[in-house]
């Protein structure tokens, strides 16, 4: 399965690791493009120095591609912007708005640009303004989520632009894999279940949360503030929900959510943190090695491509 997305970057496998704020670190990224598929250091709201530590951690550690992903609402996207040209990161994706401002300077270095959409109008947008691929995420993602599903989101897109299209959101196996190819992806992006990761440095707590998690057990907070972000239920979550039902002013609202990732993801505060997690968390039941993860997902999917099913 060697498809239009590992030409592009040079990567074995079709498989990216969603960049993940707080938690998508060298050790991770390195260890998911050493197995073949591509690691993504997540800027988040990280400053652009400590980002380019990583960076260059990851180089250190690997000599593959990875990307660095731009979370563009952080007051350090400038930065972190100029930094990976600096750096010589060979791909950036974007997360949470649109990177037209960076593109010529990025287009300059012959970095490769990925941005994640979540609507076919912001898709075409994006390959106008020049992205080589786009990531189509549905909301069934963790963290910041539009509004349609991966499985109506990936044909459409996949109609609307010429470029590859990676589907994201939802996907935890080899099935996902599998079934996101029929919809007309060429590459997946897997988040949740990276963090069962061996790899993984995120605080044991947050791993375990999601070993344990339910199908039911995500829900979607801030929708009523314009920042809709996916996490798992818990006490953040329920004060989330009666600040939002109670009509209360979107300012206190959001001051909920201030630091609430790092509180989960570094301190493994589990009742007020905010444990941003895909509603595919329930499939994700053992930690395992990135590469194993890699490995399992291709062989799942090959033997599905593969069987004749009789239609
Ligand atoms: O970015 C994400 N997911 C994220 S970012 C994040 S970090 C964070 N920290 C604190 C508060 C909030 C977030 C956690 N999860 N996913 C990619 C994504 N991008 N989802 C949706 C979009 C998106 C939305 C609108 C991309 C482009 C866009 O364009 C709007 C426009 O009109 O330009």
């Amino acid at each position: 399965m060697k498809s239009r997305v590992c030409e592009l970057l040079n990567i074995e496998y079709p498989i990216f690791q969603g960049a993940m704020a707080r938690i998508s670190d060298a050790s991770l990224a390195a260890a998911v493009s050493e197995a073949g598929g591509l690691g993504i250091i997540a800027g988040g709201t990280a400053p652009a120095d400590y980002v380019r530590k990583e960076v260059q951690k990851a180089k250190s550690i690997t000599k593959k591609p990875f990307a660095v992903n731009i979370m563009l609402l952080s007051e350090n996207a400038d930065e972190i912007a100029a930094m990976v040209c600096e750096e010589g990161v060979r791909v950036v994706t974007t997360g949470a708005g649109t990177p037209g401002r960076y593109m010529d300077m990025w287009k300059k270095h012959d970095i490769k640009v990925i941005p994640v959409v979540p609507s076919v109008a912001i898709a075409k947008r994006m390959v106008r303004s020049g992205a080589d691929a786009v990531i189509a995420e549905g909301t069934e993602a963790g963290g910041h989520v539009g509004e349609l599903t991966t499985m109506v989101l990936v044909p459409q897109i996949a109609d609307a632009v010429d470029v590859p299209v990676i589907a994201a959101g939802g996907i935890g196996d080899g099935r996902g894999l599998a079934a996101a190819f029929m919809l007309g992806a060429e590459a997946v992006q897997v988040g949740t279940r990276f963090l069962a990761a061996y790899e993984c440095s995120v605080h044991e707590n947050y791993k375990k949360k999601i070993l344990a998690a339910r199908d039911i057990d995500t829900v979607v907070t801030g929708r009523s503030t314009g920042h809709p972000v996916r996490i798992l239920r818990n006490k953040l979550s329920r004060r989330f929900m009666e600040l939002e039902s109670s009509g209360a002013p979107v300012g206190e609202i959001e001051k909920l959510g201030v630091g609430a990732l790092a509180r989960a993801a570094v301190e493994g505060d589990m009742d007020y943190g905010s444990v941003m997690s895909g509603q595919i968390a329930a499939l994700v039941n053992r930690e395992q090695s990135c590469r194993d993860i890699i490995i399992e997902m291709m062989d799942e999917a090959r033997k599905l491509l593969n069987k004749d099913w009789g239609l």
